[in-house]
């Protein structure tokens, strides 16, 4: 039996779920929690989703999103049995799930639901698909598996979740399976219109502020063409912004004409920061999260660090250039030996 069988299977056993995702939430993470809780609810069955921190206001329309729990609010509940069956979604190991983690030290049964190719294989059944362009996509497969009909909240975070993971489809080709999904979620109620909107252009001024200071700090290496964009706790301060108003930014420093990596140090508390990697084309930055103890994507990774901004960034920067000129030593050697090989 194939893992999406095995994973309905539980489904129909059970009768009470926890579903959580990682910390620092984002559109997939919401979008996978919210859209298998109604489809639990579909299945007649009782889900509690449970969160770490708030649903960042740009999400905050996605349906579902007034039943999030905190961790205290769940364990306040009256609840007549144990924490049973946790399903964790686009989450690759339960470090990442911050407080939530204990709810997986207590479960009985976990169920494991993620598209990161760094997933550690933590649950009881583990459902990993690395090419999955999003997470919801899995849930998507998941609910179709089960016949069970798509109403307009699963649509939405379904689709919601497909959208932001991918920028909008600027980072995986829409090839005609991929839109067939997105014309079924579309016919089954979700406005693409107003996920992009919300998703990509809905930002209060504090965080347009602050991607105005963070294009004036933006640094191009033209020798190993890289980006590199800072905001300090003061930029925070003068803008009135918080972490979340950083959504999105990381992305301006691959517009840049031959850029292939663009990193943003975010400093989220006094000489600590969280350093965000995106690239295009064929590099694949994981290695770069990894070797910092972050994960991620090979297109999009994340990890922490601490220390003054000049030391971070002449660190970071420092195993960035080398992991570049690997890379491009790889490259010129297969292309020498291409060449060899077609002289
Ligand atoms: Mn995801």
């Amino acid at each position: 039996m194939d893992e999406k069988r095995e994973i309905i299977e539980a489904l129909k056993l059970c009768h009470h779920f926890v579903i959580i995702s990682h910390q620092n939430i984002d559109g997939d993470g919401l979008g996978s929690m919210f859209a298998t809780f109604f489809f639990l609810k579909e299945m007649g069955k009782e889900a509690f989703l449970v969160g770490d921190g708030v649903v960042p206001y740009f999400y905050q329309f996605l349906p579902g999103k007034e039943k999030m729990l905190d961790l205290r609010d769940f364990y306040s509940l009256d609840f007549p049995w144990e924490v049973g069956v946790v399903i964790v979604l686009d989450c690759s190991h339960p470090g990442r799930l911050g407080r939530l983690e204990e709810l997986c030290d207590r479960a009985a049964f976990i169920i494991n639901v993620d598209h990161h190719p760094d997933n550690t294989y933590f649950g009881d059944i583990n459902w990993v698909v690395p090419d999955s362009p999003s997470s919801t996509f899995l849930v998507y497969e998941l609910i179709k598996e089960a016949g069970v009909e798509i109403n307009p909240e699963m649509a939405v975070n379904l689709l919601a979740g497909l959208v932001t993971d991918t920028g909008g489809f600027q980072f995986v080709e829409l090839d005609s399976s991929l839109l067939q999904v997105v014309a079924d979620l579309i016919s089954s109620g979700a406005s693409l219109a107003e996920i992009m909107r919300y998703a990509f252009r809905f930002r209060r001024l504090e965080a347009l502020k602050l991607l105005g200071r963070a294009l004036n700090h933006l640094f191009y290496d033209e020798d190993y063409r890289f980006s590199v964009i800072h905001l300090t706790q003061e930029d925070f301060k003068i803008c009135g912004a918080q972490e979340e108003d950083t959504e999105g930014i990381v992305d301006y420093g691959l517009y840049i004409p031959g850029a292939e990596i663009s990193l943003l140090f975010k400093e989220v508390n006094n000489n600590y920061f969280r350093v965000s990697l995106r690239s295009q084309g064929e590099k694949d930055v994981l290695p770069i999260a990894h070797h910092f103890g972050g994960g991620g994507h090979r297109k999009a990774a994340g990890f922490g660090i601490k220390g003054d901004l000049s030391h971070v960034e002449e660190e970071v920067l420092g195993i960035v250039r080398k992991f570049l000129a690997n890379s491009r030593l790889v490259t010129e050697e297969t292309r020498k030996n291409s060449d060899g090989w077609n002289t």
